[in-house]
């Protein structure tokens, strides 16, 4: 509880609205954490895994319906619609208001309110924002205790009069009286509302439990609202890992990447570099806030404390790093169950095992032809946990930033690495950016090139055009050298058997070292059309067995993709309005004169 009148008229009000029988104001203690999971169990949403291979470690399978981000029940519902742009749908507040109330009126009949003070940001640093979920799910309860600083210590700032963003969520499952409770109750997707109100700075999710539908404070608050406040502000919420790289001379260097959804973060944040040396260290994997310091750089901080990483793909091959980071204490969200209590995942081990439970619950076997594990099942473990996480991941002022990556899934046009050539450049290859869509999403368009600027496509609070200004006005806030060089990369370039061309997780380091060696004007570069390409000798190849002419398909800048890709860069730009800035349409129209 808190004397704050604010937190207390939307708590007290909330619950006139959802008719709960109970409100329970979460202190973060592992005792309440222990006993919310405890309850759990016994009403068989959890399943307690093999305490001695995974001790405090739990299972969840979610409603099939209900297993990733809802792109098209998500709303930015600002007052007038031409302030939300044309890649957001938008619904005029009091029509969306109206619509969900009716909706949450009774809500949470034989329910628990939870009441969640957490704060975005290490507690008392300035980057840092508060804000407080109401929600049904005690699962999120659980989540959101990994993923946010969440209890006490926020109560004791709103007790100041610290300002909060609220956030009302709820499953959309009222119980009532002598009702089973499904195991996983949500509503129907067309009852799902992922609403925010950005000139309020207000958050309403209805009728989902997963992810960032549900776990309010990251992407409906880190960077749906917060990119709405950044840009009032004059700073940046964006969609980045951000990690600590030192080099074999004890060097540091601190970079951030956005990649959309399951293309590599996670794994880029806690790689293990292939070449001897090198050392990466994490900072966050999924949200960095960033701000001008002092000194004119640029300074990030991730506002998350935890991992809601994506379990397919994830193996001591891949990715040691979480693998001992899911260890212990993690929920797992819809993976397999091995015979033996334990969790298993496509990609997690070289051989599949003979038998499992399905992330459905029912029998699989190897003949089975449907995943074992959802393509979106999740871990979600303290970044405590994190053997690779870096000692300055918790500074105050954030880390000065060297480098911005850009990357997304691209089985073809875009090169393994490319420099650009100014900040203004390197805010065109951001808006440009493309990628297969994944199962992050629920879609049935998953595998299909769309564009995604910045990779903020789905979280971007208001005019896409108005995100662009905001990224191209940082050249009037700073000295243009003093904001970190700009760089689009490609994993997931593949061969004509669709095989991958590039190694890549440990692999990406030797682009890691030559973006550093160009941050320090070491090495030198080639000029394209597109922008600058290492010089071969450059790129650090050592140890890799990798064919010449694979290589150059690496860096091969093909005449015929690069004209359909400009033709479909001049329609996506043609689909964004006319506030599309100038400087962008000039940078496309430069690129026309070499590929029309
Ligand atoms: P979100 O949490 O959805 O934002 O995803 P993310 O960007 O953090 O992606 P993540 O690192 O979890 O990777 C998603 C998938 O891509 C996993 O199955 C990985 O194994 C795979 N992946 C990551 N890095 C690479 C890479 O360098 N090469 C290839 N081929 N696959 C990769
Ligand atoms: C993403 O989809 O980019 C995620 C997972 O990081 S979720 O929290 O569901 O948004
Ligand atoms: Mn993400």
């Amino acid at each position: 509880m808190t004397e704050n009148r604010k937190v207390k008229a939307f708590v007290e009000e909330s619950a006139i609205l959802l008719q709960p029988n109970q409100i329970y104001w979460c202190d973060g203690s592992l005792a309440e954490a222990t006993q919310l999971m405890e309850e759990l169990v016994l009403q068989n949403k959890a399943i307690r895994l093999n305490q001695s291979l995974r001790p405090g470690c739990y299972l969840f399978r979610s409603d099939p319906s209900d297993v990733a981000r809802v792109e098209n029940r998500t709303f930015i519902a600002s007052i007038d619609e031409k302030d939300a742009g044309p890649t957001n749908n938008w619904v005029h507040p009091d029509e969306l208001k109206a619509t969900m109330r009716q909706f949450f009126r009774g809500s949470m009949k034989g329910r628990t309110m939870y009441v969640i003070p957490f704060s975005m940001g290490p507690i008392g640093s300035h980057f840092s924002k508060i804000g407080i979920q109401i929600t049904d799910s005690p699962y999120v309860v659980l989540n959101m205790r990994i993923m946010t600083r969440m209890g006490k210590s926020v109560l004791e700032l709103l007790d100041q009069g610290s300002d909060f963003v609220p956030c009302l969520h709820s499953i959309g499952y009222p119980l009532n009286e002598g009702e089973m409770d499904p195991l996983w109750p949500c509503a129907p997707i067309e009852q799902k509302y992922i609403s925010h109100f950005p000139e309020e700075k207000l958050i309403w999710s209805y009728g989902s439990g997963y992810g960032g539908n549900a776990l309010l404070g990251k992407k409906c608050f880190s960077l749906r609202i917060a990119s709405f406040i950044a840009k009032e502000e004059g700073w940046l919420a964006e969609h980045m890992l951000i990690i600590k790289v030192t080099n074999p001379l004890g060097r540091v260097k601190y970079f951030t990447g956005a990649f959309p959804s399951a293309c590599g973060k996670t794994n880029l944040s806690m790689m293990v570099p292939s070449i001897p040396g090198w050392k990466v260290e994490t900072i966050g994997d999924d949200i960095a806030w960033i701000k001008i310091g002092p000194d004119g750089r640029l300074y990030a901080t991730n506002p998350e404390a935890g991992f809601f990483g994506v379990a397919p793909g994830t193996s001591v091959f891949s990715n040691p790093n979480a693998m001992k980071c899911i260890q212990k204490d993690t929920i797992f969200t819809n993976v397999a169950l091995t015979d033996e209590g334990d969790v298993w995942w496509e990609g997690l081990t070289k051989s599949t095992p003979k038998h499992l439970i399905d992330w459905q619950g029912n029998d699989w076997n190897q003949a089975s032809s449907s995943k074992a594990a959802h393509p979106n099942s999740r871990f979600t473990a303290s970044i405590q946990n994190c053997p690779c996480i870096s000692s300055n991941w918790e500074d105050t002022n954030g880390v000065p930033i060297s480098a911005i990556l850009f990357g997304g899934r691209r089985p073809d046009t875009i090169p393994l690495v490319l420099e650009s050539t100014s900040w203004e450049h390197g805010v065109f290859l951001g808006s440009i950016m493309g990628s297969e869509m994944t199962a992050a999403t629920i879609s049935n368009e998953i595998g299909n090139v769309r564009r995604d600027p910045f990779a903020m496509k789905p979280f971007i609070g208001y005019h896409v055009c108005d995100y662009f200004n905001h990224w191209l006005s940082f050249t009037n806030r700073t000295k243009e050298e003093l904001l970190p060089k700009i760089y689009m990369v490609n994993w997931f370039q593949k061969d004509q058997e669709g095989q991958f061309l590039w190694p890549g997780f440990g692999e990406n380091a030797r682009v890691l070292q030559w973006i550093f060696e160009r941050c320090d004007q070491q090495v030198d570069t080639i000029s394209t059309p597109i922008g600058k390409i290492p010089n071969p000798r450059d790129l650090n190849l050592d140890g890799l067995h990798i064919s010449k002419n694979r290589f150059e398909q690496l860096f091969n800048i093909d005449p015929t993709s690069w004209k359909k890709e400009v033709t479909s860069i001049h329609n996506y730009y043609q689909s964004l309005g006319s506030t599309l800035p100038k400087v962008l349409k000039e940078q496309l129209e430069k690129l026309e004169t070499y590929y029309t």
